[in-house]
Order: C-alpha cells, then structure tokens, then sequence
C-alpha cells in the first residue's frame, strides 16, 4: 500500500506508457468525482479522434447497418445521469501474494455524471435480427498485445454485452460532467454500461457489432475474465457485474488520529443490480461492527457515500479499520480472497491500518 506514489496532478500515476492514473481515494468528498481527479485506465496509446473525421458504424445481425457522426447523433434524444464505473482490478495492491497487473489501491473508482444516447436508440434504427444475442462495442485504440497467449499483430480493444442489457441501460456518452469527454476518457464518444466492471464501457468507440452468438474475444475470455467452477470443471467466464463493496477513504492507511478523540471515519459503498442497504464498519479487525449512516439518497448504478463517527481509544496503538457493505440482493463481501478470481474483482475485507496515538 504505501509505496513510492508519484502524483500528477493530483491523482497517483500507476503506469506512463499506456497511461494509467488513480484518484487519491483519502481525497473523496463528495458524491461526483470531479473529472479531474477521475481515475484513467487505457491498454494502448490514447487515440486522437477528430470529430469531424468520426463516424460510428453499426453493423452485424442488423436489418439496416449504418453509420453515424458525431453531429448527428448530438441531435438525438439524450439523457444524463450519475454512474459509478470501477475497474476490475481495483485493489489489486492489497493482494499477498503480489499479482501481475496494474497495481491500484483504492482509487480505480469513481463516479460521474455521464450524458449521451441510449444505446438501444441505434439497434432499434439498426433493427436488430431476430438471431442476435450479443453486442460488441470496439474501440478505436488496439495493438500488440504481449501475454504468452495471445493472436499475432494488432488487436482492438473491444468488449461484449448480452443484448437484454444493452437495450436496458447502456449508454453511449459524449459528456462527462457536464463537458465533452476528454481524450483520456473516451473522446469523442463511450460506452457506460451501468453496474458492470468498467472494462466493458468501452471508450473511443468506433464499432457496434451485432452478433448471434456469445463473443469471445481476448478481452472476453482470456483477459478480463474469471474461473467458474462447475466441480472440478473450471470455465472461464467473462467478467461482468461489480461485486459489492465498501472502501474507507479517511482515515487512510497509516493514518495518525489522537487518542479519546472523535474521529470521522467515511467512504463509499457500491454494488450492481440494487442498492446499499448497510454500511458496517469495524474498528478491532472485524471482531465487533457498527452501523454507519448513509448519506443522501440511494440513486441506481452509483455509490453511496457514508460516514461514522469513531469514538478512538484511550491506549495508543494501532488499530484495523474494515468496512463491509449489504446489499438489497443480500449481497455482502467475502472474508477471504477467492483464488479463482485470479487478479480481478476484489472486494473481500481490506483492513486498513491506522495509529492511535
Ligand atoms: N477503448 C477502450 N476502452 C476502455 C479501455 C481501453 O483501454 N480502451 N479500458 C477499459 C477499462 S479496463 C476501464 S477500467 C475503463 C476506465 O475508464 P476511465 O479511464 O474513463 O476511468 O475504460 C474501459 N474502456
Ligand atoms: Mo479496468
């Protein structure tokens, strides 16, 4: 946790080159993470799209491919609303032993204001075929890619959605935060698939493909992707929904707090397909849980911010923070870590470390 971190800008660099850059998560203050304090994930060189030059093409399992630029799809019906968007592989740096990818702390979450077509607005012009199952979205940025396993040349970035979500609530953004996209976050146009990994909300897109079976390419199945046990069969199983969780950004680890003193302890709590019904928060390692207060509104696909006052103790020392969420699923955090998660979807019980004193 406490390695060397290199801020920019405010926010942790985690990789230069392809860029990869986390909010601070002790700086969470407020519900919409502000544009730029918003972690960045990219796997490829951030494309520069003229959006002029741009167009989107919708093809496949479609009745009438077509494309589409970048005005005319500002004159169709737009709507805005809050998303949280988590990476994968958040908290990957709390896992023993050390794992291979990019190595978050907290931080690869946030939670913007995100404006932009429904994607169903273009599969219904498309009209879509009756075979269809899935979506593909790809993005403009792809390469070569360097696992042992992998297809020779260049691959794009693109990701899959079953057709029933993505004429749900799969939005095609072009404003985040009330301003274009920034090249950084998918410029000119995104996907936001609510209450999945944000994996799958594909940035820089340039390609809806319909499809009439499941998809299965790099980044479905041999990234971004996990080990569903069926016995002692073992399938990979691409991920989808966010796990639910609670994160403590203050006080942040290492933390000094004065000893009988009141101490404010808050963060956010998430989860997919519902809402947070619970935050507890445990101040002795997991021995005795409080209920913490939520605060504002429960608002569908974005987190939830709470809070706790922490009475601390009179004996100085250190004490373990851990945090849990419930969620109206009765879905709730794992204790341990599952293996066959492999380096993803990490939301077992993080103990943050702070001193009394
Ligand atoms: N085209 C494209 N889309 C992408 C990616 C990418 O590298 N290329 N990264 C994905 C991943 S893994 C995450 S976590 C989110 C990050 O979105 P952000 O950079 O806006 O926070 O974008 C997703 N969409
Ligand atoms: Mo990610």
């Amino acid at each position: 946790m406490q390695q060397d971190e290199t801020l920019r800008d405010g926010r942790i660099v985690r990789g230069e080159d392809p860029l990869n850059l986390e909010m601070p998560f002790s700086s969470l203050d407020q519900f919409i993470t502000p544009t730029e304090s918003f972690y960045v994930r990219t796997h490829f060189p951030i494309p520069a799209i003229d959006k002029d030059e741009w167009w989107l093409h919708v093809e496949g399992a479609v009745e009438r491919p077509f494309e589409i630029n970048y005005e005319e799809l500002l004159e169709l019906k737009s709507l805005t609303t809050p998303v949280t968007l988590e990476c994968a592989g958040n908290n990957r740096n709390f896992l023993e032993p050390k794992v291979k990818g990019v190595q978050w702390g907290l931080g690869a979450v946030g939670t913007a204001e995100w404006t932009g077509v429904p994607l169903a607005t273009l599969l219904d012009r498309a009209e879509v075929k009756s075979e269809a199952r899935e979506v593909i979205l790809e993005g403009t940025d792809g390469g070569a890619l360097e696992e042992p396993k992998r297809p020779s040349g260049k691959v794009q970035f693109a990701r899959s959605i079953p057709l029933a979500k993505a004429r749900k609530d799969v939005l095609l953004a072009y404003q985040m935060n009330g301003n274009d996209l920034p090249p950084q976050h998918g410029f000119p146009l995104r996907a936001i698939v609510p209450g999945w990994y944000a994996m799958a909300s594909i940035k820089w897109l340039q390609r809806i493909i319909v499809i009439d079976r499941p998809f299965s390419g790099y980044y479905q199945t041999l990234d971004y992707a996990f080990w569903k046990r069926r016995g002692d069969i073992a399938e990979l199983a691409p991920l989808t929904e966010m796990q639910t969780k609670a994160e403590i950004a203050r006080p942040a680890q290492g933390e000094m707090v004065s000893v009988n003193s009141k101490v404010r302890v808050h963060g956010a709590a998430w989860t997919s397909d519902g809402e947070i019904t619970k935050v507890e928060l445990s101040t002795d390692g997991g021995a005795t849980w409080n209920e913490a207060s939520l605060i504002d509104q429960a608002i569908p696909n974005a987190w939830r911010l709470w809070e706790l006052e922490w009475r601390t103790p009179s004996q100085a020392g250190k004490q373990m923070l851990v945090a849990r969420a419930i969620d109206s699923r009765g879905g709730t955090q794992p204790v341990e870590r599952d293996p066959d998660r492999g380096t993803y979807m990490i939301n077992h019980l993080l103990p943050i470390e702070v001193e009394v004193r």
